[in-house]
């Protein structure tokens, strides 16, 4: 059995992923009746109602899949779910009004009440957070600045006293492609949250 872990908000179903990425995880697969008990019961654990876990329809209507990948037949709808109500539900979620740990489809805002569940399928990946960031957490970033995975990139960070003076943001990266600044993003390395504040990469 992966780890888990019972996690809150405000932030929204992709952010949820990418802290679950930042350390070392993603959110929550689940293949199996025992599995979903399992952390449904966590969930409720840990006092919370609602929980998204890694399951979406949000890159094409109805075609649900696992945030890894994962191809499995296991589902446990609610009757009458997912319902897609207003055209903007493709997140799977344990749901406070199905007490029996079926999923309802929601819009993927994770707010006071609400939780996500990280999956770690081996624990030793987790990466401790420290005052600069691994090779490895460089590249989620960039990924998640839009840059493509196969770009030959140069990733520079700047040290965690850079934005003490503004009181926001602990650590600042650059994505550089032969030498010239295609995107650029600040850390708070307690939380993971990203300041967007440059992205000029386009194709
Ligand atoms: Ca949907
Ligand atoms: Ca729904």
């Amino acid at each position: 059995m992966a780890r888990i872990g019972v996690e809150s908000g405000p932030i929204t179903w992709q952010q949820a992923e990418r802290r679950c990425e930042w350390k070392g995880g993603h959110l929550a697969v689940i293949e199996s009746s025992t599995e979903n008990f399992l952390l449904y019961s966590a969930m409720k654990a840990k006092g919370y109602e609602n929980a998204y876990f890694g399951f979406s329809d949000e890159s094409s209507e109805v075609n649900w899949k696992w945030v890894d990948g994962t191809s499995t037949a296991y589902t446990n709808w609610h009757s009458g779910e997912p319902n897609n109500q207003d055209g903007i539900e493709h997140y799977a979620m344990f749901y406070e009004k199905f007490q029996d740990g079926t999923w309802n489809d929601a819009d993927g805002i994770i707010d006071a009440g609400c939780a996500y569940i990280c999956e770690w399928d081996d624990p030793t990946d987790k990466i401790s957070q420290g005052d600069s960031f691994t090779d490895q957490q460089l590249r989620i970033i960039a990924k998640d600045l839009g840059v493509p995975d196969d770009l030959n990139v140069e990733i520079k960070q700047y040290p965690k006293t850079y934005w003490k003076a503004a009181g926001l943001w602990d650590i600042y990266v650059e994505v550089l492609l032969d030498g010239k600044v295609i995107a650029s993003g600040s850390f708070d390395v307690e939380t993971g949250e990203m300041g967007r504040n440059l992205y000029i990469y386009s194709h």
